[in-house]
């Protein structure tokens, strides 16, 4: 018989060789809880030494013992009583090593290591490199004659359901890899006993009539299970269900359309950074349907299993990918290969995954060059080799071409998109995707990425592009979940991101160390006001609604704004006791209210409600604004700008027109470009960029760069000596 057994206790931890400084650690554990959340990117980048001593349970005679690292991050070397036993590279998938030559007592020793190199992804994103053994280690104590564990930690059993479109059942083919005479497979009833050749095994069974695995509303799930003659016995749960992707349809599932509306979710949490228990992968589950979504994008690696099974059992359709993402490595090359291997292999059973993601944003920080391509290629075909019953997407950068070559690699395209955040207006988001699907009718295209950052201490009644308000937010999702209503043929929708997480080089938006794009907090105790814009779009099936502004109490405005989210067709406004208003509509609901002194405002619909408490008062106050951000700069509307003349409201493109005003420009953006050469690179060499830039106007461009108000000044004046055509 197969035992398990958790190997989480008892482990010193040292950042020094040889036990210097030991201190004991239960498992799972990360040495970056702390400084990889606190910001100023100076978190420990170096190896962790985990010792423990393992007396027992040993193997039996005619038994084996293995270890199971469920993720240890990044690079990693076993000792066993000093003999280096194994090495692995890449931190979020699982490997197994055999323990021979055990002792009575044994000396474990793992050096783990999150040191910058040139191998191994990821090594430039935006997000904390949490260092660690991070997901537990288990101890395997299986009889000789047993199911695969050394190779690239698969579970030895791969399920491949293929359903019939014409009729309701589904032929299921059950492989495993073992060493015995024969395996017995069954799936509930059916029962079929299989020779082993050369370590193979494989069974075919018909399941008619099928129950499908139908996403959020059914996801059904079976059971295969594989014995061997000597005892060993392990299962897989699977599901039946069709995918289809196409171009003016978008996403199919199981013959109908169900286009994936969702978001990202990185794993950490604040406090124990990526060391989670089970429970908090339960909580971030919950969440995620309280909001609505029928996909998940697992970002930016291989998630724990425990998380891909909770998809399974709910579900939730996954994006599943490697960190292959930012920078190219030229010697990383095979680790993206072995890394893609041990996620196929190793989720290759879970129904929820239905697209294997091959990089993200790879050209940001690299050029398309014929190596990146290879390597995409190579990539490409290996997931097609190892699943033929999955296709593949990548998510680009919104500066990379969309007439690339890399973007003929992948079966369906997505791009992240940020327009309305980081550059440009709302509208890009638009016509991005209207011109690529005019212009690429055979092409399936995604939006892989979108978000606008918010603390939810700032609140604003004239919300700003880069302002972090929890006001600013909402509009964006507004605009965004409209132009994604519109356009049922983008075939996924990936909110940037459902949770705030760490992100140790940024330190902004009045937080260090943490992205704050999430629809809700780093520690998921607060759900900022978008989330419920989209709990409001896509939960069916739990009533509610929701004031926004809860947190904004003391407003200036005489007469101020109540903005209601909720899924139910109309919402009544209740102030101080006394009826306002009722109102019908889709998902957001705006009422006009004149407010003096201090009320309570109640939204209702049916049985639900939400109150919020506001105050009239005469100034602003500052909690609500971010210290240290430049004010809110509207100064351009009332200075003398003469509109024959050019001024820093005119777009790029308008003042290029002028020869002289445009090399004014220009040299302007060389200068402030030259402390970013990367940036200045990618701009100065892509058309796309450069026409998108031209949109803009130079304020807002300014804006976004966070230049000084005199420095934009003196530059419109400088403007204002050319006048236009
Ligand atoms: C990129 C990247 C993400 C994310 C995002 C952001 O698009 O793919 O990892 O961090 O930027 O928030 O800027």
């Amino acid at each position: 018989m197969r035992k398990t057994i958790p190997l989480n206790d008892a482990w010193f931890f040292s950042k020094k060789a040889g036990g210097e400084e030991a201190v004991p650690v239960c498992l799972p554990h990360t040495w970056n809880a702390v400084d990889g959340q606190d910001g100023g990117n100076d978190y420990y980048r170096g190896t962790g030494y985990y010792t423990r001593t393992l007396s027992g349970p040993l193997p039996e005679e005619g038994e084996e013992a293995w270890l199971e690292f469920l993720g240890a991050a990044y690079s990693c070397r076993v000792y066993l009583n000093g003999k280096l036993i194994a090495t692995h590279e890449g931190g979020y998938s699982a490997f197994r090593v055999r323990l021979e030559e055990m002792k009575e007592i044994n000396r474990l020793e793992v050096q783990v290591d999150n040191s910058e190199n040139d191998r191994v992804y990821p090594q430039k994103a935006d997000f904390t490199f949490y260092g660690g053994l991070y997901r537990g280690v288990n101890l395997i104590i299986v009889p000789q004659s047993h199911f695969e564990l050394g190779y690239k930690g698969t579970p030895g059993i791969k399920v491949t359901p293929i359903v019939d479109p014409e009729c309701n059942r589904a032929t299921v083919t059950v492989e495993t890899w073992q060493s015995a005479e024969w395996v017995n497979i069954s799936i509930g009833e059916q029962t079929s006993t299989v020779p082993d050749i050369n370590g193979h095994a494989k069974a075919e069974f018909v399941l008619d009539p099928v129950h499908l695995w139908d996403g959020v509303e059914d996801p059904y799930l079976y059971t295969a299970t594989a014995k061997l003659p000597g005892g060993d016995e392990i299962s897989a749960r699977f599901g039946c269900r069709r995918f289809e992707t196409d171009p003016q349809k978008g996403f199919l599932l199981n013959g109908r359309s169900y286009p994936l509306r969702g978001g990202s979710r990185h794993q950490d949490w604040k406090g124990p950074g990526n060391a989670l228990a089970l429970e908090q992968h339960r909580e971030d589950m919950e969440i995620i349907r309280e909001m609505g979504a029928n996909t998940l994008r697992l970002a930016h690696y291989q998630h724990a299993q425990e998380f891909y099974d909770l998809c399974d059992e709910y579900g939730i359709l996954v994006w599943a990918e490697i960190p292959f993402i930012t920078m190219f490595m030229k010697k990383g090359r095979d680790n993206t290969l072995s890394q893609m291997e041990e996620l196929i292999l190793q989720c290759y059973n879970h129904p929820s995954i239905a697209v294997w993601g091959l990089s993200n944003e790879i050209t940001a920080a690299s050029a398309v060059t014929e190596d990146l391509l290879e390597n995409h290629r190579a990539l490409n075909d290996l997931c097609h080799r190892l699943d033929a019953t999955r296709p593949t997407t990548m998510a680009n950068v919104f500066m990379l071409e969309t007439d690339s070559p890399i973007l003929e690699i992948p079966d369906v395209n997505s791009y992240n998109l940020y327009f309305g955040w980081y550059l440009g207006e709302l509208e890009q988001n638009d016509e991005f995707f209207d011109e690529y699907h005019e212009k690429y009718p055979d092409r399936c295209i995604g939006l892989s990425e979108y978000g606008a950052d918010a603390n939810p201490r700032y609140q604003s009644p004239n919300p700003e592009k880069g302002d972090y308000t929890e006001s600013y937010q909402c509009l964006y999702h507004e605009h965004m979940l409209r132009m994604i209503e519109n356009r049922p043929w983008l075939w996924a929708t990936h909110v940037w991101n459902i949770f705030d997480f760490a992100a140790d080089g940024r330190d902004e938006g009045g937080k260090h160390g943490e992205n704050q794009k999430g629809l809700v907090t780093f520690d998921r105790q607060l759900k900022k006001d978008a989330f419920y814009l989209y709990k409001a779009y896509w939960n069916k099936t739990q009533p509610f609604v929701h004031i926004t502004g809860g947190r904004y109490i003391d407003r200036t405005e005489p007469v101020t704004e109540i903005k209601v989210y909720s899924n139910q067709p109309s919402v009544t406004l209740t102030v101080d006791g006394k009826f306002f208003e009722t109102k019908q509509g889709h998902c957001v609901f705006r009422f006009s209210l004149p407010i003096s002194g201090e009320h309570s405002v109640m939204a209702s619909a049916e049985d639900c409600r939400s109150v919020i408490l506001i105050r009239k008062v005469n100034e602003e106050n500052p909690d609500y604004r971010l210290v240290k951000s430049a004010p809110v700069i509207n100064w351009f509307d009332q200075e003398e700008i003469n509109p024959e003349y050019y001024s820093v409201a005119d777009t790029l493109a308008n003042i290029r027109q002028n020869p002289e005003a445009g090399a004014v420009i220009d040299a302007m953006i060389a200068q402030s470009a030259s402390a970013r050469g990367d940036v200045a690179d990618a701009v100065k060499d892509n058309p796309a960029l450069q026409r998108m830039m031209g949109r803009m106007t130079l304020i807002s461009l300014l804006k976004q760069a966070g230049a000084e108000e005199e420095a934009i000044k003196q530059l419109n004046r400088i403007l204002q000596k050319y006048r236009k055509a």
